[in-house]
């Protein structure tokens, strides 16, 4: 096995007053918080396209990162060589997970026939690999969006040998997670959308996106997939409006298609700050709904509106995630994907090590934030005195649907009092998540 981060050294927990740059401040995998330890609760992965298949270009320059396990001629060799890349990437960081696309780790060839052999041919190296090293793959997924037959979405593509062009790869992509133990199988409707409504048919192209979401589930119970389906929203990018926009809409499609016992939502930072919503919100709405499944951790700029897939690196904003996640008992087959890049200018694959160790961090202390938030309950003790009024014979005949419209307009006449509201309190609830972050 060829390395290629021969310079640099595994990383350990070293505390917080370590001069290392390369080193973890708070992420220690084995420490015990809210009766797990943090490897445990954070399941993190790292992911193959941004790590080692992206090569630092953007719509106006070319490419800036040399990937050294590229220079190789034959194709499946180079793709044996990322894949010792990834192997050696995640060991180094300490880190259990993968995540990647059917096309990251194999070559998708010049055949539906090449695809396959291609795909076993990785798969079974890459199996090979994850027993060796103790290492899982989080999540698959099948990449049906890049090639230029997806221009016009998967599912949702006018022509149907298309839509059956990705079922043909979800199929395969889904099948290799399952054979390589993977926790879950993603569906992030990269082109399932449109932009503009004058060559569109929404009707029809929901339609089959949700025929196509009921043959993926039929097929997972089929092979017996024990992982969890997640679909990933998001509003826009590349298409100017995704079907999948938000937590809330991909709710609504799943209740649409009755599908809602079948996925959960694979959340997105980035996605969200594009939806319009904090990342928080969006996770509050999905636990609300019991749809969380698994976390991508890349965050966007605040300065500007497209998906800039960049590391998290601030413990005020994902403390209050976390705490978030946490509080409703955290994530089951789920984990935190860095679905992140470093910037372009960032060539130097040392940058990798910083981004991944910078974030990591990040997530650790905010986790210890969040425990101290569940520890001390000020938060929930807080919310659960502000509802209290729904525990009252009142409360609780309107919720159990005892009291019609006419009984309550009765009450109030008959009660004949102003009701003053007690205080929200939100700054108070602020002081004490900065308090909690602060503690630790
Ligand atoms: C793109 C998405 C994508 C999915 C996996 O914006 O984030 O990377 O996570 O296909
Ligand atoms: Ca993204
Ligand atoms: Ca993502």
């Amino acid at each position: 096995m060829v390395s290629y981060f021969n310079e640099i050294d595994k990383i350990n927990f070293a505390g917080p007053d370590t001069e290392k740059q390369l080193a973890y401040r708070y992420y220690d995998a084995n420490r015990m918080v809210l009766n797990k330890t943090m490897a445990e609760h954070l399941k993190i992965a790292v992911c193959y396209w941004h790590s080692f298949c992206w090569h630092g270009g953007d719509a106006f320059g070319a490419a800036t990162r040399n990937l050294p396990w590229e220079a190789e001629s034959n194709i499946l060799k180079r793709y044996e060589n990322k894949l010792d890349a990834a192997i050696e990437f995640v060991t180094k960081l300490g880190v259990k997970y993968l995540t990647f696309h059917d096309i990251d780790l194999a070559p998708e060839g010049n055949s539906p026939q090449e695809y396959q052999y291609n795909l076993n041919h990785m798969v079974d190296k890459l199996g090979q690999k994850l027993n060796d090293n103790k290492l899982q793959v989080l999540w698959g997924t099948a990449n049906a969006f890049s090639h230029p037959r997806y221009m016009s979405g998967a599912a949702t593509n006018p022509n149907p040998e298309i839509f059956a062009r990705a079922a043909f790869q979800v199929k395969n992509a889904l099948t290799a997670t399952k054979n390589l133990g993977g926790l879950g199988y993603v569906l992030w409707g990269g082109r399932e959308g449109y932009d503009t409504t004058l060559n569109t048919n929404i009707a029809q192209e929901l339609e089959q996106l949700g025929r196509f979401l009921t043959l993926v589930a039929e097929y997972k119970h089929k092979i017996g997939f024990k992982g969890s389906l997640y679909i990933e929203p998001k509003p826009c990018e590349p298409t100017k409006r995704q079907y999948d926009f938000d937590a809330a809409t991909v709710y609504a499609l799943l209740q649409k298609f009755d599908l809602v016992q079948e996925y959960k939502l694979n959340l997105e930072a980035n996605h969200a700050t594009l939806a319009g919503h904090s990342f928080t919100d969006e996770i509050a709405y999905a636990c609300a709904n019991n749809l969380l499944g698994s976390i991508d951790i890349n965050r966007g700029d605040a300065q500007n509106g497209w998906d800039t897939d960049q590391f998290p690196n601030s413990v005020e904003e994902m403390a209050l995630v976390l705490y978030e996640i946490f509080r409703h008992g955290g994530l089951t087959n789920g984990g935190f994907n860095f679905d992140a890049k470093v910037r372009r200018q960032s060539n130097s694959l040392h940058d990798m090590f910083y981004a991944h160790v910078g974030a990591i961090d990040v997530l650790a202390k905010s986790l210890l934030a969040a425990e101290e938030l569940i520890v001390n309950k000020r938060l929930s003790d807080n919310i659960s005195s502000r509802y209290s009024g729904w525990q009252t014979s009142l409360g609780s005949n309107i919720l159990q649907g005892k009291v019609s419209l006419e009984d309550l307009a009765k009450f109030v006449v008959e009660n004949n009092k102003e009701v003053n509201p007690p205080s929200g309190q939100q700054e108070l609830c602020e002081n004490i998540v900065n308090q909690a972050i602060w503690k630790k």
